[in-house]
């Protein structure tokens, strides 16, 4: 089928495909830096801690920030659209050996990045980085060590500082997403201590006057981490509630919760209860594996709850998974291209009259018109979409990852 063909058959359930195509190219996703080197960070040669795991070693891993800005340079332009990036505290770049602890990071170790970002007319969102550092080796926000507790809410108040920074010198609001790996193996003897020190740290956090409209806190809540089997400080009900009492921004990662549990289902209660909510959009397998995001059910039915919603400037979309044991460059494009076809996918469904079949009780006409769509000719307006923002909508891009592995990757030994 051609495009023309494609426009047609979606007129005929009344959706206009040039008018999504549009809106497609107009969504910005947040990349994640950490895809490019295994969450490894440029400020400690500590090993990945904090129970998340990359496995796999394929080589070409981005061991400088040169390395990494190529890397994203690369993944950049093979994804259609603007889109914005995603750091870590643990990405701050040092110069001439200038190196600051977790606890006093300053903008100009992130100078670098700004110009980066500046240069590609891109956002960046961020993130304070309560993992892979000799202070982070039990509980962090939540220690009842008064010297610990107060060395990571300084850490956060300088993310703070530094996220005001990349809004202001960026003239785009920067996310800031507190996760913290704390938690417990075994069963703890006190759930409620470390719950009530998270939350006098966070409160400490957010006393400091920092602008709301440009800094964008989140909350990212977990399950259980690798070696935190048992207790998980921040937990969906604390960050919920905390989120809920203090007006913040809850985050949901989907690796984040039982394997029975959807993040798709939850979309829509948070959109009644909260202006804006954020996403981390990754693939869980098994466990909370960050596998690279595909275009599967799960993640097609999170983009119909933002799209079906009409919530597209509600939600915060950043990806977040790591995999070591492919190229780590098509790791990304296949991720960010696959959030924009399950947006796409989405977009080319007619919500208005599935919603007529499900109120009015007609199951059978819904059930068959879903399976239906599902064979609808996607592809040629994700071609057409692609086209239009000067990419290839095939595998193409593929071929350019190859050279990049041959010519760039596979040189750094
Ligand atoms: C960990 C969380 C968290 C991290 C990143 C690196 O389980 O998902 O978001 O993946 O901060
Ligand atoms: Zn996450």
């Amino acid at each position: 089928m051609s495009y023309s063909e494609a426009k047609k058959y979606y007129e005929s359930f009344g959706i206009d495909t040039d008018a999504v195509i549009k809106k497609l190219s107009d969504v910005s996703i947040s990349m994640h830096c950490w895809q490019g080197d295994d969450v490894g960070g440029f400020d400690s040669k500590e090993s990945l801690s904090g129970g998340i795991q990359t496995t796999g070693n394929y080589p070409g891993k981005a061991r400088t920030p040169e390395e990494l800005m190529a890397d994203m340079d690369k993944a950049l332009s093979l994804v259609p659209g603007n889109h914005r990036i995603n750091l870590h505290a643990c990405y701050a770049i040092f110069e001439d050996g200038q190196w600051a602890d977790r606890n006093e990071l300053e903008p100009k170790h992130f100078a670098k990045w700004v110009e980066y970002a500046k240069e590609r007319n891109m956002g960046i969102d961020f993130n304070p980085t309560f993992f892979s550092h000799p202070k982070a080796s039990g509980l962090t926000l939540s220690s009842s060590n008064e010297d610990i507790r107060s060395f990571w809410v300084q850490h956060a108040k300088c993310c703070i500082k530094i996220a005001e920074y990349f809004a202001n010198e960026l003239n785009t609001f920067c996310t800031l997403n507190i996760w913290i790996p704390d938690g417990m193996k075994d069963i703890p003897a006190d759930r409620l201590g470390p719950r009530a020190q998270l939350k006098k740290s966070l409160d400490e956090i957010f006393a400091t006057e920092f602008d709301k409209e440009k800094v964008l806190i989140t909350l990212e809540s977990k399950v259980f981490g690798i070696g935190l089997e048992s207790y998980t400080v921040g937990s969906a009900e604390f960050y919920l509630s905390y989120a809920t009492k203090n007006g913040i921004m809850p985050l949901m990662d989907n690796g984040h919760y039982h394997p029975t549990e959807y993040v798709s289902d939850k979309i829509p209660t948070m959109l009644l209860f909260n202006d804006k909510i954020a996403l981390h959009i990754t693939r869980p397998v098994r466990w909370d594996s960050d596998h690279v995001v595909l275009f599967d059910d799960e993640t097609k039915e999170m983009a119909k709850e933002i799209v079906k919603n009409d919530a597209l400037d509600r939600v915060i979309m950043a990806l977040d998974y790591f995999d070591a044991s492919i190229n780590r460059v098509s790791a990304w494009v296949t991720g960010m291209r696959n959030w924009q076809k399950a947006l796409l996918s989405a977009m080319l469904t007619p919500w208005n009259e599935m919603k007529k079949l499900q109120d009015n009780g007609d199951f059978s006409r819904l059930m068959v018109s879903g399976e239906e769509l599902k064979t609808a000719p996607m592809g040629d307006v994700w071609n057409e979409f692609c086209l239009r923002n000067n990419q290839d909508g095939g595998m193409k891009w593929f071929d350019e990852i190859v050279a990049y592995e041959k010519d760039v990757l596979l040189k750094r030994g």
